[in-house]
């Protein structure tokens, strides 16, 4: 969103709209009969779970009985599932905007009343009887950085009542689950984080945006830190541990390796200061620095303590079928939190898995003769990766965004990457290379919309990351369908060797 200062009032205005449009549904949430089960359904991302988070303690908390599913991709099979059961009342999370047609013309029109608290994009129609919509683009508010579908959510569930302030942090894991937090947050998302500190639930550190530093020995941090490279240090080991010992510190304490954490402020100082002057020539070196998010009632060193590791814990939950563990994760539920931490776990080996298959599709590629099915098609600034059955449906959106973020390809490169999904359906993300130039410049969404619906499947996201889900029948076709549009919208002419496009495998949300 535009922040010129000309826009100041207008921007007040379309927040205060938000607001309104929020204390409207939850006016007419409040007026739903305590004796009614909820029926919630939200995405299965971090942001999703995030969500479903939220709005689940606000439920217990007003009494109420609710039945949650968690949704990779609200279909029209989906919908059709839910206006099958006897539920009367269905709440949608971060999605539902981009299925309101679906929504309506299954639940709706047949007399059921559907909330939707989402920040999608608007596709069509957005208004209808029994359907109650709060989303920052009815209000004109860009929501790709400004708010969350967690942030939504708790917009919501603090206008049923003020004590769910204490939910402030969740909704801002969400918003971290989907990338918003960049050097700070902005606009509705700096409101609810004034509301986390104020719960004490959330406080803001200057420090190193490192990650993985609860967790991981600091060479190793530094010799996976992909978002914020370090040259001469990222990529190795080695590397790393020879740094650390030339600005003072020793890598070790006693038998094992010394996590950030274990720094004293001395040691802090050299190491931030030596990691800025190491990326001197980067376009922003201090970029490194910045607000780092610590949940205050996790305990020191747990990878729960960082906002940035809890919102990674929350996408490996949803996207290895344990989206209840993540929920309970982040409602405090001790047992869920374990278990969460051990689904992180197998969520990096799934990564690597991934990454791994990535690797040896792309060096045997070359050894394929040109009538031979290539499972990697690099042209025309664009990446394709059809996966098939080789990754899973819920992974292949992480894959396509380290594949863009991995510093192989020149920015503006096109990363598009399939993977088979039960029934029949296959599952597409959509990313770009070099995320600055997104903004504004490239609506990802529209790109894949576009795309998709010349094969009858649905798209959806936001601009700078999107998914569709399309036949698996219908594949090749969409393949093609695909690279005549990215290259008619592709920036850059050519696209680099393959051999520099190694990524390193570290997790990203
Ligand atoms: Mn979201």
């Amino acid at each position: 969103m535009n922040s010129e200062p000309g826009d100041k009032k207008n921007e007040a205005e379309q927040i205060e709209l938000l607001k309104q449009m929020v204390k409207e549904a939850a006016e007419a949430f409040s007026k739903v009969d305590k004796a009614e089960t909820i029926r919630l359904v939200s995405h299965l991302d971090a942001d999703g779970l995030s969500s479903a988070a939220v709005i689940i303690k606000t439920l217990i908390r007003e009494n109420r009985k609710y039945c949650l599913s968690i949704a990779p991709q609200l279909t029209e099979e989906v919908a059709i599932q839910l206006a099958a059961e006897s539920y009367q009342y269905y709440v949608f999370t971060d999605l539902g905007t981009g299925q309101f047609g679906l929504l309506r013309k299954h639940l709706a029109a047949n007399g059921k009343k559907v909330f939707i608290l989402d920040h999608h994009h608007i596709q069509g129609e957005s208004a209808a009887e029994n359907m109650v919509h709060a989303n920052p683009h009815l209000a004109g508010i860009e929501s790709s950085r400004e708010i969350s579908g967690a942030g939504v959510s708790y917009l919501f569930s603090k206008a049923l009542s003020e004590k769910n302030k204490d939910l402030a942090h969740i909704a801002l894991i969400g918003a971290i689950g989907d990338m918003q937090e960049d050097n700070g947050f902005s606009l509705l998302n700096k409101e609810i984080l004034a509301d986390a500190k104020a719960a004490g639930t959330l406080k803001v550190i200057t420090g190193l945006r490192l990650f993985g530093v609860q967790t991981k020995p600091l060479h190793k941090v530094l010799e996976y830190s992909s978002e914020f490279p370090i040259p001469g240090v990222t990529g190795s080991e080695s590397a790393a541990i020879q740094f650390i010992q030339q600005l003072g510190i020793n890598p070790k304490s006693g038998n094992g390796w010394k996590k950030l954490t274990d720094l004293d402020d001395g040691e802090l100082v050299r190491l931030a200061t030596g990691v800025v002057l190491q990326r001197i020539n980067e376009k922003s070196p201090e970029s490194i620095i910045g607000p780092v998010y610590i949940l205050k009632h996790e305990v020191d060193g747990s990878p729960l303590r960082d906002a940035r590791e809890f919102a990674t814990l929350l996408n490996a939950c949803g996207r290895l079928g344990k989206a209840s563990v993540g929920i309970g994760a982040c409602l405090g539920d001790r047992k869920c939190k374990e278990e969460a931490l051990r689904t992180l776990g197998d969520y990096k080996q799934q990564i690597s898995g991934s990454l791994m298959w990535y690797e040896k599709a792309l060096k045997s590629n070359g050894t394929l003769s040109s009538s031979q099915k290539k499972s990697i098609i690099l042209e025309n600034g664009m990446v394709i990766i059809n996966a098939e059955d080789n990754i899973m449906p819920t992974m292949i959106g992480t894959l396509a965004s380290i594949v863009a973020k991995s510093n192989g390809f020149q920015p503006g490169t096109f990363v598009l990457s399939l993977a088979r999904a039960p029934d029949d359906f296959t599952k597409i993300s959509l990313r770009l290379a070099g995320e600055k130039l997104v903004k504004g410049e490239f609506n990802l969404m529209e790109l894949l919309t576009t795309i998709a619906a010349t094969v009858g499947g649905q798209a959806g996201g936001h601009h700078e990351a999107a998914g569709a889900i399309i036949r698996t029948e219908r594949e090749e076709e969409f393949i093609a369908a695909a690279k005549h549009h990215l290259a008619a919208r592709r920036i850059e002419e050519k696209i680099t060797a393959p051999e520099a496009a190694a990524v390193t495998p570290v997790i990203t949300p």
